[in-house]
């Protein structure tokens, strides 16, 4: 199978930081692309031009993260990424959907700040910086209880690159501020060798 990622992408991360934790990296060609790009290698297989996107042995694309995870949990015999089958009482789903949201608004909001500045819509700003420090003080909680903790699930990836992509690309977030259980709980997950070897670029 082949990988289509941007290495400034959260989503293409995740991705990769599975394919390495459940042994399926070597065995998975990468492709770095360029995205928003008329010209971009990406096309002629996603159209819809986003990363990731993955090309099966067979030709057939995957496009969106929850769905290659899905094929991914047919390639390996581990516990699955997603547990399907309410045997965690359905916890990591609701986690990872914590963490996917956040990452959502947040990917939103810093597309808006790199528009043009008589583009750029405040209220869309102030929306987006609402749902995101509520979501963090909900996360904030959260961890202080235990949760995001253990066998590096699909939450723990999710959540982790999601504040690693907050703290190295977006232009103006600053997560940690009054967040330091999190912050401290980030400092950990960054140490992966996973997540070491696909660290975002800073811009
Ligand atoms: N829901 C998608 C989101 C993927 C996504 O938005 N990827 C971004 C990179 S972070 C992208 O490819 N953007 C290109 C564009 O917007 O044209 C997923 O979970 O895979």
């Amino acid at each position: 199978m082949k990988l289509f990622y941007a290495a400034g992408s959260p989503y293409a991360r995740i991705v990769r930081i599975a394919l390495i934790e459940l042994g399926l990296d070597a065995a998975t060609e990468k492709e770095f692309v360029t995205l928003r790009d008329p010209h971009s290698m990406l096309l002629p297989y996603n159209p819809v031009g986003r990363v990731p996107t993955l090309r099966l042995d067979n030709g057939v694309v995957l496009t969106e993260s929850l769905l290659i995870f899905s094929y991914l949990d047919t390639q390996h015999s581990g516990p699955p990424l997603l547990p399907r089958d309410g045997s965690d009482n359905w916890v990591t789903l609701s986690r990872l959907g914590t963490a996917m949201g956040l990452i959502d608004g947040i990917a939103v909001w810093n597309r808006e700040l790199r528009r043009p500045a008589h583009e750029r819509s405040p209220g869309m700003q102030a929306l987006e910086l609402t749902r995101a420090t509520r979501t963090l003080d909900a996360l904030e909680t959260a961890v202080a209880g235990g949760a995001y903790t253990g066998r590096l699930d699909v939450a723990r990836i999710a959540l982790g690159a999601t504040l690693g992509w907050a703290e190295r690309r977006h232009r103006t977030f600053k997560w940690r501020e009054g967040h330091p259980v999190l912050s401290a709980w980030y400092d950990e997950i960054e140490t992966i060798p996973s997540f070491i070897a696909t660290l975002p670029p800073i811009v």
